[in-house]
């Protein structure tokens, strides 16, 4: 038990290190980047492709697409005309930030603006491993159940952003939402909230307003 804690530990603190590491390097290069985290299936590459549409002529972005395994993702992103590279954890639940530092080395960081990461979907995992972002956002989507705040608290406490997807579907879901804002404020009381349907597009451009806002400002910091 105790040499088992002692290797989490080891491989925690090594990854913070590199974490920093990609924090500076990204800051120099004025790129914010944002590690987007959810269940499987949540939405996380559907909210990519729409985000990408609004905002390619906006800000120069990239993508890096995390996944166990394929490039299906990448594929799905790359017809939006951004560059993109991905990551194939092979079989482990999250990114870490030593994987970050290889995929970022493919951009010239020097000319993004947004740098958006689609973390392996997990609840648990990715909310362990600091990856050198400016932000983490999360994805819940309307038939994953409202109780999740409370089952997964760490990947709530640590965001700085929820978004709750699939509200096209709201009408087929016992799905509370004040229930699942009011658990999760409980968790994190500046929690910014992005109601809104990747797929249809309702309420989307609230949030991309908000995500230009943040990369406008971190580029001028
Ligand atoms: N009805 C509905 N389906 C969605 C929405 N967003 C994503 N989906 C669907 O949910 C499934 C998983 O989406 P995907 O983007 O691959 O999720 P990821 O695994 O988190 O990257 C796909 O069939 C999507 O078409 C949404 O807002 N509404
Ligand atoms: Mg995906």
């Amino acid at each position: 038990m105790s040499k088992e804690l002692t290797i989490e530990q080891a491989v925690l603190s090594e990854n913070a290190r590199n974490a920093e590491s990609n924090r500076g390097r990204f800051r120099r290069a004025g790129v914010h980047v944002v590690n987007l985290m959810s269940g499987a299936g949540a939405g996380k590459t559907t909210l990519l492709e729409r985000t990408i549409d609004k905002l390619k002529d906006r800000l120069r972005i990239a993508v890096i697409a995390g996944d166990l395994e394929t490039r299906r993702d990448a594929d799905r992103i790359e017809r939006h005309g951004v560059p993109v590279t991905q990551i194939n954890t092979k079989g482990a639940c999250h990114i870490e930030a030593h994987q970050i530092a290889d995929a970022a080395s493919e951009f010239d960081l020097e000319r993004l603006e947004l740098l958006l990461i689609e973390n392996v979907g997990n609840l648990v995992c990715p909310a362990e491993f600091d990856l050198g972002e400016a932000d983490k956002i999360m994805i819940l989507s309307t038939t994953e159940g409202h109780d999740k705040p409370g089952k997964y608290p760490l990947m709530f406490k640590e965001c700085r952003a929820l978004i709750l997807n699939k509200i096209d579907l709201l009408p087929y879901t016992n799905f509370d939402t004040n229930a699942a804002v009011a658990d999760a404020k409980l968790l994190n009381a500046k929690l910014e909230f992005f109601p809104l349907s990747a797929r249809t597009g309702e309420g989307f451009e609230v949030f991309t307003d908000w995500l230009e806002k943040r990369a406008r400002e971190a580029r001028r910091a």
